[in-house]
């Protein structure tokens, strides 16, 4: 997420969750080295650090495998999570529902209840990607998320488009008061002349 010279002060976690194939580990190297690799499927996890801004506290990224032996052991990752990224493959039309069920799962744990949520629409290079709008709809996010603070962001782990804004934006949430949230996002959307019903119900974004 860039370089800001001094080390920030404190670390915070961020879990990274998604079904397998995905993309978590190709984004996670992309994002830290703007490298390309070639992945293979993560059995246990990796873990990295991004520098954020001086004001914002450093993120240590844990990527935790999403093949279907794995996903029992994710709840082992949920202690002191401050933010809770879920990546999603948009050209995965077969596996869309599978993820549905697995997201659902996660974010009724106790222990991520009021955590923020990014759901990164990754893939979204190729051409049978399923927007950020329709996947809104998919993951029936606008219901499951009640009361949490969340949005949606498209991005592509192999051109690089979308990350650093997913990771900003998880960034913004965790250190702003949800009810803060709501309002920065009242006025934002004021300012572009939209009102904030038509948004809504366009699901782009947390209420
Ligand atoms: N076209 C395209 N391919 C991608 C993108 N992100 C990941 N891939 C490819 O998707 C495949 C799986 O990526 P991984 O990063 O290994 O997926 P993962 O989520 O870490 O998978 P697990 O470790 O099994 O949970 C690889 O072949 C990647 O090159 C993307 O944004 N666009
Ligand atoms: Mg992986």
């Amino acid at each position: 997420m860039g370089m800001h010279g001094t080390k920030p002060q404190k670390q915070a976690q961020v879990l990274m969750l998604g079904l397998d194939g995905s993309g978590k580990t190709t984004l996670l190297y992309k994002l830290k080295y703007n490298e390309t690799v070639v992945t293979v499927p993560t059995v246990g996890f990796n873990v990295d650090t991004l520098e954020t801004d001086r004001s914002s506290p450093g993120l240590t990224v844990w990527d935790v495998g999403g093949q279907k032996k794995m996903r029992p052991h994710w709840r082992h990752y949920y202690a002191d999570t401050a933010g809770l990224v879920f990546v999603v493959d948009s050209c995965d039309h077969k596996r869309l529902d599978e993820a549905r069920k697995e997201l659902h799962r996660v974010i009724k744990f106790e222990s991520l209840r009021g955590v923020p949520l990014v759901v990164l629409a990754n893939k979204q290079d190729l051409q049978a990607a399923q927007s950020p709008e329709a996947l809104c709809l998919t993951l029936d996010l606008g219901r499951v998320c009640e009361g949490r603070a969340w949005f949606i962001q498209p991005c592509s782990a192999t051109t690089g488009v979308g990350l650093e804004e997913g990771f900003r934006r998880i960034v913004y949430l965790m250190k702003t008061p949800f009810k803060q949230t709501q309002e920065d996002f009242k006025i934002k959307m004021k300012s572009k002349g939209l009102s904030v019903t038509a948004v809504k119900q366009a699901l782009l974004c947390s209420r």
